[in-house]
């Protein structure tokens, strides 16, 4: 190989409710991507396993949804590859060998683990802990090069790139050796002139990486906030969509003409930052239109907008996942595309350590 293959690599973890975020920041963002290059995006069910097992048969229903939400937001099983996580050992083979490769200091700084075990850290899974180590492996198993995802994901891919960065460091010398390295393309003192793994580019852009809570514009909008009013579920109809729309916390001032004013005002940013990123503009064509104008006003467009843009959406789900076994075979044929990625890739992984292959 004379260069690393561009290839795309994301995933949602089925767990909760599907949100507004989770599309506006991750999953519209992958569409046009998987006309630009190879595209895989997985269905992280490894992941739904670490802050606790939810009910089994929530969690196959959820795998599906999150299949048909891909779908329905307009990724083509024909271009792109969808699967879930379990279906493909290689991940968790690359997730051990990552554990040994991150140090614990690299871990014990992740916001998000600090976070999510909060004050019950002794009480915590080892499999929360390592977490960031099984996303670089999901990553690395395919050698992907372009990650899109929301914002609150960037000190995990930074972690990737650091566990990329070491691996090709410590066996530089012994990827050299045996002729499976690629001429690092940004060549650096810090790095040998040959890598395996590439180091990963984040792509975290335009004006929803941090969707906000509707309850809250400091909260980022998450499945695991009990208040459902805090979310627009992907699932959510036009009433429920409206009603969370007209109660969102907002502050008692006009919007204003420009993006500058919307500093120090999170709930006006956050919803001006929706209304942009469901219309395809940026913030500053939105506030064009609606600066001066009240949130009585801006509100209930923003409502329309949100919902015509969601409902063929939600439609789309329900007729999806009343199909169950279309989509079983669908992530049945995308696993077996990517583990014809991932076995050769781990099959270089093993030599490069010396793992005495007997078999
Ligand atoms: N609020 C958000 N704004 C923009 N992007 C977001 N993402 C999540 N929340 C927002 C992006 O969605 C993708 C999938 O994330 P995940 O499946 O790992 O779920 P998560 O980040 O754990 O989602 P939640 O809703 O925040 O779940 P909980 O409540 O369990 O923590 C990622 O690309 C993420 O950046």
């Amino acid at each position: 190989m004379t260069a690393f293959q561009p290839r795309v690599f994301s995933g949602v973890q089925p767990t909760g409710n599907l949100h507004l975020g989770n599309y506006l920041g991750a999953v519209s963002r992958w569409v046009p991507l998987q006309n630009q290059m190879p595209a895989i995006f997985c269905v992280v069910d490894s992941h739904a396993i670490t802050a606790g097992f939810p009910d089994p048969s929530e969690l196959t229903n959820a795998t599906r949804e999150v299949t048909a939400a891909y779908m329905a937001a307009g990724i083509d099983p024909k271009k792109s590859i969808i699967f879930n996580q379990s279906q493909v050992r290689e991940h968790m083979e690359l997730a051990w060998i990552f554990n040994c490769v991150a140090r614990m200091g690299w871990l014990n700084r992740m916001t998000q683990f600090k976070e999510k075990a909060g004050k019950n850290k002794e009480n915590a899974s080892v499999g929360l802990f390592a977490y960031p180590n099984l996303m670089a492996a999901d990553i690395l198993a395919y050698r992907a090069t372009h990650v899109p995802v929301g914002d609150d994901q960037k000190q995990h891919l930074e972690l990737t790139r650091d566990i990329a960065a070491k691996f090709n460091n410590d066996f530089g010398a012994r990827i050299k050796e045996l002729g499976i390295g690629v001429p690092n393309p940004t060549p650096s003192p810090e790095l040998p002139e040959e890598l395996y793994f590439p180091l990963t580019e984040p792509m975290i852009a335009g004006p929803a990486t941090r969707i906000m809570s509707l309850r809250d514009g400091t909260k980022k909008m998450s499945k695991s906030d009990p208040s459902d009013l805090s979310r627009i579920n992907l699932k959510d109809d036009a009433d429920a969509i409206a009603k969370k729309i007209k109660k969102a916390k907002t502050d008692p001032d006009a919007l204003p003409s420009e993006t500058d004013g919307l500093e120090g005002r999170p709930e006006a940013d956050n919803l001006v930052g929706i209304f942009a990123a469901l219309n395809g503009m940026s913030k500053d064509d939105v506030l064009k239109e609606y600066g001066g104008q009240q949130f009585s006003a801006f509100k209930p467009a923003l409502s329309d907008l949100a919902v015509a843009k969601l409902a063929p959406m939600t439609d789309e789900m329900r007729r999806l996942t009343g199909d169950p076994a279309q989509i079983d075979a669908i992530l049945k044929e995308g696993a077996e595309n990517a583990s014809a990625i991932a076995e050769p890739v781990l099959k270089d992984v093993r030599k490069i350590i010396g793992f005495l292959d007997v078999r």
